[in-house]
């Protein structure tokens, strides 16, 4: 589990640290927006409100692939490649496998021993903590902390296990779908619902032997992509070939992203996404209070292990003991 920061917070001078892009202050204040001890749940609402301001300015690309694809070498050599360019790189590496071992990321971490040691990237694993859907609690408020440091690309890493890819592009701009080439149908085994949703194909290990597979499984996927309608109004999702290892096709999965950027934004389709999110964000975030404020009303607490017998035992139905245990809280 995560580990909860020692009290007493200085919140102002952890909201300076982030500011002034110091990655120790960066990583304690993610900490702090993952708990879910409630006695941290208000000091990150006033972190947040610090930081809010200077949060926004950044592309923010969600990354999804099956086990193995590639995806951490992928983000080590696109994260460098970008930091040679002058950009300081985010990645938010999000692991359903190991909300309580931690297991995967310790590969994780060495899997991207560049961009580790690079004073421009900044990287965290985070476990989901068994949150449905794959994607960490806080993610979105880890997002806007780095951006508030400086970071100008987040890259958010999530394995596809179906659900989370969906809840990854409801926090992204632009997102990037990594395959690789397997034995007989290239179509088979891949989600289409997944691709629906992909801004990019990146038909990835096209290196070595396996460089004229991943020619034709991108000329096969660009044909099937034709019939698909677009992730993103007004933009085409192609597929692509790139090779993390090598190093290959990343600089032209940079430029698509660029060419991305810049059309939703003049198109106005990028503020329109942000601004759904925001809305989702907030819906999402009501709904979570509700629940919380409802589960921990006395009145609640008392009547719900007998009224939870009663639905178990067939005496009476889940919608009515729900109407039943509202009414103890709702007035009237
Ligand atoms: N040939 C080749 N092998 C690669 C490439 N990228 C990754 N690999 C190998 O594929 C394996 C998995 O790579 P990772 O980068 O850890 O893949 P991942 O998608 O992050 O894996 P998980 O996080 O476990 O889902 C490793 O053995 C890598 O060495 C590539 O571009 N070409
Ligand atoms: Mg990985």
């Amino acid at each position: 589990m995560t580990q909860a920061p020692q009290r007493p917070i200085d919140l102002s001078a952890l909201a300076a640290g982030v500011r002034g892009s110091d990655r120790a202050a960066l990583a304690r204040a993610i900490t702090l927006v993952e708990s879910r001890a409630p006695q941290h749940a208000e000091a990150a609402q006033r972190l947040l409100a610090e930081v809010l301001p200077l949060a926004g300015q950044s592309i923010r690309i969600g990354i999804t692939g099956a086990p193995g694809a590639g995806k951490s070498t992928f983000i080590d050599t696109f994260g460098c490649f970008l930091t040679e360019r002058g950009h300081k790189v985010a990645v938010l590496a999000i692991d359903p496998s190991s909300s309580l071992t931690r297991g995967s990321i310790l590969g994780d971490k060495t899997r991207m021993e560049r961009l580790s040691r690079d004073q421009n990237a900044f990287i965290r694993p985070s476990p989901t903590g068994g949150v449905l859907g794959g994607v960490a609690a806080g993610t979105r408020e880890s997002i806007l902390l780095c951006e508030a440091a400086g970071f100008d690309v987040i890259v958010i890493e999530t394995v596809g296990t179906g659900q989370s890819e969906i809840t990854l592009r409801s926090l992204v701009d632009f997102f990037l779908l990594l395959l690789i080439t397997g034995a007989g149908d290239e179509l088979q085994g891949i989600k289409k619902g997944v691709i629906e949703i992909a801004d990019a194909l990146v038909i990835n290990k096209a290196d070595g032997d396996n460089k004229i597979a991943a020619g034709a499984a991108r000329a096969e996927f660009n044909r099937a992509l034709r019939l698909l309608a677009p992730a993103t109004a007004g933009w085409t999702t192609r597929a692509h070939t790139a090779s993390g290892m090598t190093g290959d096709g990343i600089d032209e999965i940079w430029e698509v992203i660029r060419q991305f950027v810049a059309g939703t934004k003049a198109s106005g389709a990028f503020d329109a996404r942000r601004q759904a999110q925001l809305r989702d964000w907030l819906r999402d975030a009501i709904e979570s209070r509700l629940r919380e404020v409802f589960y921990a009303h006395p009145a609640v607490q008392e009547a719900l292990p007998e009224i939870e017998a009663a639905v178990m035992r067939g005496d009476l139905s889940a919608p009515t003991a729900a109407e039943q245990m509202l009414s103890l809280i709702l007035p009237g």
